[in-house]
């Protein structure tokens, strides 16, 4: 199952709306593992699907580990349930059950009516974490929302005249790389999309195409349009997200250059209402969001419940209390009403540090 869990993980941030599945197919005597599968790029084939394909003939008596339940539907496919029956596996191990509700139990039912054994739960921890996106929006209809910071030791993500480029080390800078190729979108405010002018790309080797969707909240549609968030809206999808009561005639001019423009409810700021703009994204089939900055929307993601997760780069280095803080006034009047988190990893990368959280349950 860890293997099969580590598969899955190839998917995330490239199979939205699907979740990332891994399948390992062993033959038990003598131990071999005959094919191994992950959810494709776009979200098909599915990860059991592709396991058996490979696998051939050696499936017939193999047993199938699978992070989540094998689908039961048909869909743009046949179901997967149908798929490991028809190849003769011998048994099953699935992590966790599928929430969607064509699927919700049937998957490992239609299995144990042909006669083969199903165990659950095994790597079920793992499994609801990797996809933590996909369950939030099946239950919650939103995204996932992870919070990304590169700061200075006091938590600085720039000095007080805006100098901010680069506070974390070329280490750091990689592995946020890779956050963005593992999230379906990356997004920003309307001030970090004006200060820095951004490409926010993947741009690892050989991971260019691994470039998340780019989204910035905009409420007055003041990004512009020969901005590269803009220009390159062709090859890497730009969604502005704001609100109504924008000139047509400027939303139109965003939509001649390929930029998706969505309109939201306003909140009492008359910025876009960051809930329902949560919920705009996963109906569009986002399920897991990388906010990026600056320290205004991590304020209203933080205010507004939604930082899932957290990606906290420190940098040996102090700018002091009038730097721009990380998170913007957010109203917490006691420690009761601030948000807390459980400490999931911690490394050294180059000079910096990287902290990842999740949220406190
Ligand atoms: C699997 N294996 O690798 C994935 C599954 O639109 P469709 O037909 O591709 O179905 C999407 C649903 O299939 C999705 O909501 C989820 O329930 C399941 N995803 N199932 O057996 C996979 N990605
Ligand atoms: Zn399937």
């Amino acid at each position: 199952m860890a293997t099969a869990l580590g598969l899955a993980r190839r998917g995330l941030g490239a199979v939205a709306p699907n979740p990332a599945v891994g399948c390992v197919l062993v033959c038990e005597d003598p131990g071999v593992v005959v094919g191994r599968g992950w959810t494709q790029p776009g979200g098909r084939p599915h990860a059991e699907t592709e396991a058996l394909r490979r696998a051939g003939n050696a499936a017939r008596g193999a047993v199938a580990y699978v992070t989540l339940e094998p689908c039961d539907h048909h869909g743009e496919t046949p179901p997967c349930s149908e798929a490991l029956i028809d190849a003769g596996i011998a048994a099953a191990v699935i992590a966790v059950e599928d929430p969607d509700p064509r699927v919700s139990g049937s998957g490992v039912a239609r299995l144990r009516d042909a006669g083969i054994p199903v165990t659950t739960g095994v790597g079920a921890d793992e499994a609801w974490d990797l996809n933590a996106g996909f369950f939030l929006t099946v239950s919650q209809g939103r995204p996932l929302f992870t919070l990304k910071a590169a700061t200075t030791l006091d938590g600085r993500i720039a000095t007080r005249g805006g100098d901010s480029q680069w506070i974390t080390g070329p280490e750091a800078r990689a592995f946020a790389h890779r956050l963005r190729a593992e999230h379906d979108a990356v997004l920003v405010g309307i001030g970090t999309a004006l200060a820095d002018d951004p490409d926010l790309t993947c741009r690892l080797p050989g991971m260019a195409g691994r470039s998340p969707i780019r989204i910035v909240l905009d409420g007055r549609l003041r990004l512009p349009v020969d901005s590269r968030l803009v220009t390159t809206a062709r090859e890497t999808p730009t969604w502005l997200v704001t609100v109504p009561g924008n000139d047509p005639a400027v939303v139109d001019a965003f939509r001649s250059h390929g930029v998706e423009v969505l309109e939201t409810e306003a909140d009492d700021g008359g910025r876009p209402d960051l809930a329902a703009a949560a919920r705009a994204l996963a109906a569009r089939g986002l399920t897991r969001v990388l906010v990026e900055g600056g320290g205004q929307v991590a304020g209203s993601v933080l205010a507004a419940g939604l930082a899932d997760r957290v990606a906290w780069f420190r940098a040996p280095r102090l700018i002091g209390g009038d730097g721009v803080a990380a998170a913007a006034v957010f109203g917490v009047e006691t420690l009761a009403d601030a948000p807390g988190f459980v400490r999931t990893g911690l490394a050294m990368l180059g000079a910096d540090t990287l902290e990842t959280y999740r949220r406190e349950e």
